[in-house]
């Protein structure tokens, strides 16, 4: 434990032994009033400060969640000062229905947010985007619920009766939440992680008891500020800056478990809460025994929910549309791409060769530009590749496809496309050449391949040659239709068998006499 947090932990302490000996020697009174307010107001800053100092250590989630959990204490401690108001400086009791009680409900949000994002998960950078919207979603439900439940028995139609019971009881539902996702956490995680979650579940855990205790306690009008109730408070306040202190150690553990669906729960959680709305409207419309007032107030703020709720879906919508299309476009990319040497696939060829055997015929027919209109296909292969393999591995085998397919592509025009035909054959599309000029490009290739050794592995160099037969389309210039491309490029690989028989390490060209 670094030295701050015991620091911290020391002046909570003395704030709680000077709480008990007030407890313990004081009459009720204003004494006791205020010294138990404001020791419990100085407690409950510690602890916002203590967690503040937390999150700022913290990066990434760790630290939303510590800002959410300090959060929470800045609920509380404005309502404490509401209560030093009452009781020190005006001396009234409390009034009924309270307007700082929202704050205790409220101070129960942020915990709840805290525990939605789950830090010992690690979660994908899309996951978070597509879950913020349903994170939001769900909390925008869970502050109109009061709103539905227990604010509009405050402030719409004053009944104390109805106020208090709702608020209990949504307020126990809040705790019963809390501590259930807590478990769940607790189930799920490991290490200390585990720990972390677990004395969060036992700090909460008296904390709640405590303040049910002490309601209990008024309801059987045992209660007064300073009492022993408030020292149990107290305590489990210190008992949280004791969790702070020690989870300290966590800020520099990484999330233990990856989880590519992280959305899934929260997407299925946030989903069930928007379609309960509707519900909520059909039920605020034909509840007969509120009244009307209230009928209205909660037909609009469960509309104004449908709406806040629905904008939500449409940022998601937005985002797995965009999402959707990037993704698409890398598949698209992926799909025409040779993965070894990052030049074009035998796809590609399929997808566009429709396109430039189109396009050439159309020169043909124009009359345009009699020199630059043949579709070139040449047809390389590296000569004994075999051997690279069987002498250097497979590896070595690669890095020198990889060599070669950069090698011809530096000596091509811009409009010319290579592609990987087949293991360690390429196919190079001309297009708008002329064929006879066509031999050049082949040679090109041949020296480029040929003329500086390649490297297989650190030093280790080799030198290795190929072979080209190329052919022109349209095959005959007069008669362009006559023959399809898959014959050329046939004419084309049996030029490169002549190659390859002729000795290799050589370019023969098919045209007709
Ligand atoms: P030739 O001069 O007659 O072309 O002899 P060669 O050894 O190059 O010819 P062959 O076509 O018989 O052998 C090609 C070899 O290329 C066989 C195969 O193991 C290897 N090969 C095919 N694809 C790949 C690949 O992606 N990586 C590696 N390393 N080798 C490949
Ligand atoms: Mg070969
Ligand atoms: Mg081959």
């Amino acid at each position: 434990m670094q030295v701050t947090s015991k620091r911290w932990i020391g002046s909570a302490a003395a704030l709680t032994l000077i709480q008990i000996a007030a407890s313990a020697f004081l009459r009720p009174g204003l004494e006791l009033t205020a010294v138990s307010d404001i020791a419990s107001a100085l407690l409950l800053l510690a602890l916002l400060l203590a967690f503040i100092a937390n999150a700022r250590a913290a990066r990434g989630r760790l630290r939303s969640v510590w800002m959410l959990l300090a959060l929470s204490w800045a609920f509380w401690l404005t309502d404490q000062c509401g209560w030093i108001v009452y009781d020190v400086v005006f001396r009234k009791p409390m009034p009924d229905m309270f307007p700082g009680d929202i704050l205790l409900f409220l101070a129960g949000v942020p915990v709840l947010a805290a525990l939605l994002l789950r830090p010992h998960v690690d979660p994908t950078e899309r996951s978070v985007r597509f879950g913020m919207p349903d994170f939001l979603q769900l909390m925008l439900w869970w502050i109109y619920l009061y709103l539905f439940l227990v604010n509009c028995w405050q402030y719409v139609w004053r009944s104390s009766a109805v106020y208090n019971r709702n608020f209990d009881r949504l307020y126990v539902v809040q705790i019963l939440i809390l501590l259930t996702a807590l478990g769940v956490l607790l189930y799920q995680s490991s290490g200390p992680w585990r720990r972390f979650y677990f004395l969060l579940f036992a700090a909460l855990f008296l904390n709640y008891l405590s303040v049910i205790v002490e309601n209990r306690a008024i309801e059987a009008r045992v209660y007064y500020t300073g009492s022993w109730y408030d020292v149990a408070f107290a305590a489990s306040l210190v008992f949280f800056l004791a969790v702070a202190a020690h989870a300290r150690e966590l800020i520099p553990v990484p999330a233990t478990v990856k989880d590519e669906r992280y959305g899934t729960w929260l997407f299925g959680s946030a989903a069930v809460a928007v379609l309960s709305l509707p519900a909520m409207l059909i039920y605020s419309a034909l509840e007969g025994s509120v009244p009307p007032a209230i009928v209205r107030f909660r037909l609009v703020i469960t509309s104004a929910a449908i709406v806040a709720t629905t904008a939500l879906v449409f940022v998601k919508q937005h985002r797995l549309y965009s999402d959707l299309k990037r993704v698409n476009a890398i598949l698209a990319e992926a799909s025409i791409t040779d993965p070894l040497t990052g030049i074009r696939n035998r796809r590609f060829f399929s997808e566009t060769i429709g396109a430039d055997v189109a396009a050439t015929l159309r020169e043909f027919r124009s009359e345009a530009d009699r020199c630059a209109r043949d579709l070139v296909f040449y047809l390389i292969d590296i000569d004994n590749f075999k051997e690279v393999n069987d002498q250097y591995g497979h590896d070595a085998g690669d890095r020198v496809l990889v060599e070669v397919a950069r090698r011809i592509s530096s000596v091509m025009r811009a409009s010319d496309v290579l592609l990987r035909w087949g293991g360690e054959e390429f196919l190079v599309i001309s297009r708008f050449a002329d064929r006879r000029q066509a031999n050049a490009l082949a040679l090109r290739v041949l020296e480029a391949v040929r003329e500086k050794p390649l490297a297989v592995d650190g030093a280790v160099t080799l030198t290795r040659t190929c072979s080209v037969g190329w052919a022109a389309f349209p095959w005959h210039e007069g008669d362009p239709s006559s023959m399809g491309h898959e014959e050329v490029l046939k004419l084309a690989d049996e030029a490169l068998i002549q190659a390859k028989t002729a000795g290799k390490d050589r370019a023969v060209g098919m045209i007709p006499y």
